[in-house]
């Protein structure tokens, strides 16, 4: 028996560190690992059903094609990587190598993803996609307005008086961020949740504000204008450090409690009640999570968010600022690839397109020059995850060829023509990072992959000699597949930060030069080196206004035919579309549902398990109904991650739409009707 150090690398905030027992080739212990601040207490439910998941009748165990629609039979390595190798070849030569789509997600973190691009270019070139469908619109609100996206350590929220929790449902989504919150209200702090839904997070609050959902931005303003008519603002912290003040606080003169209250359904008392919260307690801590980015007015509603820490001096000191997301782990940027994020700006003599991730079956339809031919996709679930379910299967049926690599026959690997297995996190090495705490950590290989399956290095690796790329292209964008030169290879990457891979193994690594207070030294690496209000480069690069305007989301209240909003956040127990095929997470989440507030039930004569219709012009759902008692009228809910075997995506409901800035995809800009089913 042997216990190791590892880490989840599921994309999420938490990213725990786990004492690992293998006994005899086999995982019989997921534990804490002390050493993460962050996760002392260690993994939750899904971090310890990896002991069903990686041994899982599900798993794909060997390469597959497809004979016909759902029947799939098992060849040999040899024949899968001829098969597509040839598939390429002729691809590339019928219409050039952009006629390929690689498309990759979030599946798992790790240094190794990024040689999935390097590969591709190596090949000539191909199709990416830019934008991301997760959190691109607060990142860069956030980076216009403070200049960087680091925070303070995780623990220091024990030290906020006020802690906002808006738009983030930390007790379902960041487990373990709820211990700081109730440390902090151990010591007297308050918390509030701004949220259209009661959550396991609310319950856990002193206030719950209700906004109609994507008005986020209004409230800031309407809180700014009360905080700003009060004489609460921090003249001296504005002076020195905030440019744009005058400007804003004449914009926010228009957005009183009435307008504020008319605009976001918040009753005006409870709106001046929270503007004296935050006007009057220091230090205050704005949690933002992800639920108000996913709206077309996205980054400007983050913007106005960030203001409201600017105006009120709560940046660069303890227990105080905005946790959003950190990048501080971000060091291997150099590996990624910049136009995952940025288009056009980027180029690097390798003939690319890049098509929207947000827009992706349309994109991937409207591709002329070259038309798309193949795609690869890795680590992603697009025919469940990304908006617009129809029109993303009709872009992957139109394909001459696609390969899905992937551990499960998910909705998109059911689309292929060849599945690949993919490797559990215990069965190759990499280097993960994470996007809450700042610990670098050794993902490590603990067993051997069951049956055939291969790394995707190992993969490429293959691929690469049958299409006669030479071993030294080869080994210039990925280790050879071998154990040993896999770890020669993250620890040479490890070296120009002063980490060694022998760290790794004993415990998380903070990233160099990670603070315990961001932005400590009040310097801001913005263009005016000041927290900026006012931003020319959001005009510039977004064609939004300067100052943080209220726009309303485009199917906002009253806008269009559909009267309900349909928000479609995560589920406590799974990870998007993974973990939710394990009885261990069935016990707990056994299936979809509608959730319904009962006015909206009543009205339509629902009951509680009744089945309704969810619909609107570009989809429907079957779903049972829930009723939800604390949810706002006019709101129906239903978590993303399921797919046909349950029913369907919710994104079939979800148009293809980017987000004001950072082309995110603007999900909950989604408006239905529902009926009797
Ligand atoms: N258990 C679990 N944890 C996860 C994930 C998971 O799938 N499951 N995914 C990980 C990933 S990739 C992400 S991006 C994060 C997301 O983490 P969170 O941001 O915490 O999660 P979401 O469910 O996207 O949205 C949070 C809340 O926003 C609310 N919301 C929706 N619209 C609005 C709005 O207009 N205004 C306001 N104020 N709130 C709104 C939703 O009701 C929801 O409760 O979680 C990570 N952690
Ligand atoms: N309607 C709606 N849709 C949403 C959201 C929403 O709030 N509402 N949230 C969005 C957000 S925040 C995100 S982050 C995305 C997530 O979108 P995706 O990243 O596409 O979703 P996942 O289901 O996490 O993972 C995709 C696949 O990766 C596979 N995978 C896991 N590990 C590996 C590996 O090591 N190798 C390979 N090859 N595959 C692996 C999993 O089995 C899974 O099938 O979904 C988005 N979709
Ligand atoms: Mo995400």
């Amino acid at each position: 028996m042997t216990v190791h150090t590892t880490a989840c690398p599921r994309n999420c905030y938490s990213t725990c560190s786990m004492r690992v027992t293998v006994e005899g080739g086999r995982v019989t212990a997921i534990d804490p690992h002390a050493g993460n601040l962050a996760t002392p207490e260690g993994a939750c439910l899904k971090g310890l059903s990896y002991l069903e998941r990686v041994y899982h009748p599900d798993r794909i165990l060997h390469p597959l094609r497809r004979v016909r629609e759902g029947v799939f039979e098992r060849i040999s390595w040899n024949a899968a990587l001829t098969l597509i190798a040839e598939k390429l070849q002729e691809a590339k030569a019928k219409h050039g190598p952009q006629s390929i789509l690689y498309y990759s997600a979030s599946g798992t973190k790790g240094v190794l993803n990024g040689c999935g691009a390097g590969f591709w270019r190596a090949f000539g070139g191909y199709t990416s996609t830019y934008g991301d469908l997760c959190w691109p619109a607060g990142l860069e609100a956030t980076r216009l307005t403070l200049g960087d996206n680091v925070h303070n350590a995780p623990w220091d929220l024990a030290n906020a008086r006020l802690i906002v929790l808006w738009g983030k449902n930390a007790a379902e989504t960041n487990l373990h961020q709820m211990r700081f919150v109730d440390q902090a209200l151990a010591a007297g702090a308050t918390c509030v949740a701004i949220d259209p839904r009661r959550t396991q997070t609310s319950e856990r609050a002193q206030l719950l504000v209700q906004p109609k959902p994507g008005t986020d931005g209004a409230l800031a303003l309407g809180l700014a204008h009360l905080i700003i008519a009060a004489g609460q603002v921090d003249t001296d912290f504005i002076l020195a450090h905030v440019l744009g003040f005058e400007a804003f606080a004449e914009y926010v003169k228009d957005w009183t409690p009435e307008r504020t209250a008319a605009t976001t359904g918040v009753p005006e008392a409870q709106l001046r009640c929270l503007a004296q919260l935050m006007g009057s307690t220091k230090p205050l801590t704005i949690c933002a999570g992800f639920g108000m980015q996913r709206y077309t007015n996205a980054g400007q509603s983050m913007r106005a968010m960030l203001a409201l820490l600017a105006i009120t001096g709560n940046i660069g000191k303890p227990g105080a600022g905005w946790v959003y997301a950190n990048l501080s782990t971000q060091i291997f940027g150099h590996i990624k690839d910049p136009i995952d994020f940025y288009p056009p700006e980027q180029p690097d003599g390798v003939a690319r397109i890049s098509i929207s991730t947000a827009r992706l079956g349309a994109d991937m339809l409207a591709q002329q020059n070259p038309p798309l031919a193949f795609a690869w996709v890795e680590r992603g679930n697009p025919l469940s995850q990304n908006p617009e379910t129809h029109t993303v299967r009709a872009a992957f049926r139109r394909l001459d060829f696609r390969v899905v690599v992937d551990e499960r026959l998910t909705d998109t690997a059911r689309e292929a023509d060849v599945i690949l297995p993919s490797k559990s996190l215990f069965e190759q090495s990499d280097v993960i990072g994470a996007y809450w705490h700042a610990y670098l950590q050794l993902r490590q290989k603990l067993i051997e992959p069951p049956g055939e399956v291969k790394p995707e290095t190992e993969i490429y690796w293959e691929l690469g000699k049958r299409l006669g790329m030479d071993e030294n292209t080869l080994s210039s964008i990925l280790p050879e597949p071998d154990d040993v030169r896999v770890e020669q290879w993250l620890e040479a990457k490890l070296k120009p930060f002063a980490i060694t891979l022998e760290q790794l193994r004993e415990g998380p690594v903070l990233a160099p030069g990670t603070p315990e207070v961001a932005f400590a030294d009040l310097q801001f690496p913005t263009p005016s080196g000041r927290i900026e209000l006012v931003s020319e480069e959001a005009v510039a690069r977004w064609k939004v206004a300067a100052l943080p305007e209220f726009c309303e989301p485009v199917e906002g209240a009253g806008l269009g035919k559909y009267p309900l909003q349909f928000l479609t956040p995560n589920t406590k127990n799974g990870i998007h579309s993974q973990f939710l095929n394990l009885d261990v997470i069935r016990q707990f989440e056994p299936g979809p549902s509608l959730f319904l507030s009962p006015e909206d039930a009543a009205i339509r004569h629902l009951h509680n398990g009744d089945l309704a219709r969810v619909f609107n012009d570009r989809g429907e759902l079957r779903l049972p109904v829930r009723i939800d008692l604390s949810l706002r009228p006019d709101v129906v809910v239903a978590f993303n991650g399921y797919g046909t075997e349950h029913g369907g995506s919710v994104n079939l409901l979800s148009l293809g739409r980017e987000t004001d800035m950072g082309y995110g995809a603007a999900f909950h800009d989604n408006r239905v009707d529902v009926e009797r089913g």
